[in-house]
């Protein structure tokens, strides 16, 4: 590391209890786990904190009945190492969050990650010494530890939303939410449940509540668009295929729009004849998970294309649902068709046919406290022995704003983005010297196969964090230019699009008083990739660097051909990787 601030990895410094780390990783996720592995091949030394008390970050927390991914299991999966893709066997189309916890507890085992990792330790404060350009770490635990660089991975969706609604604590019988599932198994047998939200995490787990309980009341403030994952046992040919082709597939992934293999439709919703456009429905719908999103080039951008879009599936709804009045009251209508994350479901329509449920409508009927007994509406008051709350995220700046993270000049984070998130490429932001974040606000995250997208950032930053170190300057910063152009960009983007037209999670609607921006980069998983690869080849443009460079670019090509040095077990994919970033 640069001599001026380079201490001894793992040793105290200072103050006795001060230990000193090249890199702290925050989240031990999907993204921090691979974060991990990047760096200490690099042969950084990294301490990884993690508030949970295992790794596995979504998969970990979101343990509720029925919760599984939507991305198809071979596609929501590392891709960086050939032998962890021989290796692993997934065993339904959709994986089952056990078995996706399964995979990442393997992931940590295979990859010896663990010495690294901190559990049960929540970071609380993290602020950037400018003198010594290190930053300084604080934890619920009381550690305080130094850092050069400060990866932050700690999800899109880790803060669970608690509603505030009159009454919460009340409640005398059981209370959960999805997101804070209990590890034990939860039974609703003989139980009167209600359930409020019906979002991707509600309608995963209706159907298996439905199932067990005497009685299910469904508190339903929005209705959503919701799509059949016609999940399944993988069958032996599709993973022969996949096995074979993968490489093929991945890179399709990685250059599509939403990271995704399915095939992308480049006609126009209105050019083809109606019974075109409903056949092409159709066959998505069949097919099943999200390939509705990409039937046609224009679904999220002409309102009239996203109609028909939005048609087909309430004509579906209509089709399933054998009350029509309860029908009704679930079809959506005042948003276009995917500007709220789409749902992907097993039997969810079908479980209002069941005697055992009835859907309230929150909007007609609002929900006005919860009493030691159960839920009452402006109605009636509904007993119940368990409340099951649905009600979502605290998404993509939730997490980094519950840290107090203060910059080169001590402004806090959250005060810098009092107006909403301001990033260059998601990944960094100006006056924050050497902190990272993966899959921040401005990136394509949310609105993709997170996993691709969670691995260009963590192969940017790893390599970014390497240049800086070779070069031996004191640290990488976001210009206040890139940044501004890169938002203004982010938002003329969105407002291309009927996105802005949703109360989404995605514009921070969900959450009172937080400032309603459209977060993501919408512009694509693959455009946005050759952006970030184009910033890094042109010499990380649009990031200052700080102190004085101690290699010229030869010696900083020379070294990063020794990068490879660092690469132990390195898999051929991996090696191609870098040898194309030295070209
Ligand atoms: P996470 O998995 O959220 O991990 C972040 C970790 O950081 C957490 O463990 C958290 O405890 C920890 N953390 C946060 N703050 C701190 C702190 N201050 N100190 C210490 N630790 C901290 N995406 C898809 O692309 N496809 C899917 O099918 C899909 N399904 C999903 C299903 C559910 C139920 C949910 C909730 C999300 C789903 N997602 C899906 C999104 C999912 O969040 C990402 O795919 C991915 O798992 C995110 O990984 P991550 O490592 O970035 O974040
Ligand atoms: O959360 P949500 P989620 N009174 O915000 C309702 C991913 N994910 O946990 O829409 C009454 O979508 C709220 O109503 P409204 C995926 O990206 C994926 O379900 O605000 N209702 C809404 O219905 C997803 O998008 C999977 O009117 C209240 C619900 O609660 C994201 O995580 C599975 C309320 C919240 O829905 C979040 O999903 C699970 C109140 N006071 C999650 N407050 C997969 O299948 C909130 N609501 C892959």
């Amino acid at each position: 590391m640069n001599n001026s601030t380079a201490l001894p990895a793992g040793k105290r410094f200072g103050a006795d209890t001060l230990e000193t780390f090249d890199a702290v990783v925050v989240g031990a996720g999907f993204a921090g786990l691979y974060m991990l592995h990047r760096l200490r091949k690099l042969g950084f030394s990294v301490r990884l904190y993690e508030a949970g008390s295992a790794v596995g970050g979504t998969w970990f927390w979101n343990r509720y009945p029925g919760a599984r991914c939507d991305v198809e299991s071979v596609e929501y999966s590392y891709s960086f190492s050939e032998e962890l893709q021989k290796e692993w066997q997934w065993t339904e189309r959709y994986a089952s969050q056990p078995e996706i916890l399964k995979y990442l507890n393997y992931v940590a085992d295979r990859f010896e990650l663990r010495a690294d990792i901190q559990l049960n330790t929540r970071v609380t404060a993290a602020s950037f010494d400018e003198s010594a350009n290190r930053w300084l770490i604080t934890t619920d635990r009381g550690d305080q530890v130094s850092a050069n660089f400060c990866v932050m991975a700690t999800g899109c969706l880790s803060i669970p939303k608690v509603p505030d609604i009159e009454g919460l604590e009340r409640f005398q019988g059981n209370k959960y939410h999805t997101a804070n599932w209990p590890y034990e198994n939860v039974d609703f047998t003989g139980q009167w449940v209600g359930i409020i939200g019906t979002g991707s995490s509600a309608v995963q787990s209706i159907p298996m509540i439905a199932r067990q309980a005497t009685y299910l009341f469904v508190f339903q403030r929005t209705p959503n668009f919701i799509v059949p994952a016609h999940n399944a046992a993988l069958a032996r040919t599709a993973v022969e295929d996949w096995k074979a082709n993968h490489r093929e597939y991945r890179e399709r992934a990685r250059t599509s729009l939403f990271g995704l293999t399915v095939e992308q439709g480049m006609k126009s919703a209105l050019e083809v004849s109606p019974e075109e456009r409903e056949t092409e429905y159709e066959q998505r719908w069949r097919h099943g998970g999200l390939a509705m999103y990409a039937a046609f080039a224009d679904i999220f951008i002409n309102k009239d294309a996203n109609d028909t879009a939005a048609e087909f599936v309430r004509s579906k709804i209509r089709a399933i649902v054998r009350n029509p009045a309860v029908a009704e009251k679930l079809l959506p209508t005042d948003y276009p068709f995917g500007t709220k994350r789409v749902c992907v479901d097993t039997g969810y329509y079908e479980t209002f046919n069941r005697e055992n449920v009835t859907l309230i409508d929150a909007r007609s009927e609002p929900i006005d406290e919860i009493t030691a007994a159960g839920v009452r509406t402006l109605a009636k008051e509904y007993n119940l022995d368990s409340i099951v709350l649905a009600t979502g995220f605290d998404a993509i700046t939730g997490a980094l704003r519950n840290i107090d993270i203060r910059g080169r000049t001590g402004v806090p984070l959250k005060e810098k983005w009092s107006e909403g998130p301001r990033t260059y490429l998601g990944i960094m932001t100006s006056g924050f010297p050497n902190m990272f974040t993966i899959t921040g606000p401005g990136s394509p995250s949310v609105f993709s196969n997170m996993v691709v997208s969670i691995e260009q950032h963590v192969d940017w930053i790893a390599d970014c964090m390497a240049y800086v170190r070779e070069t031996q300057f004191a640290s990488i910063e976001a210009t206040l230019d890139a940044e501004n152009s890169w938002v203004n960009h982010v938002n003329e983007l969105s407002g291309y699009t009927l996105f802005p037209l949703a109360n989404s999670w995605y514009t921070g609607a969900n959450v009172p008083g937080k400032p309603r921006i459209f977060m993501p980069y919408i512009g694509g998983v693959g455009p946005y990739r050759t952006k970030c690869d184009e910033v890094a080849n042109n010499g990380y443009e649009g990031f200052a660097f700080c102190g004085k460079r101690a290699k010229s670019e030869a010696e900083v090509a020379a070294a990063r051909a020794s990068i490879k040095d660092y690469i132990l077990g390195n898999s051929t994919q991996e090696q191609e990787r870098l040898s194309s970033r030295q070209s």
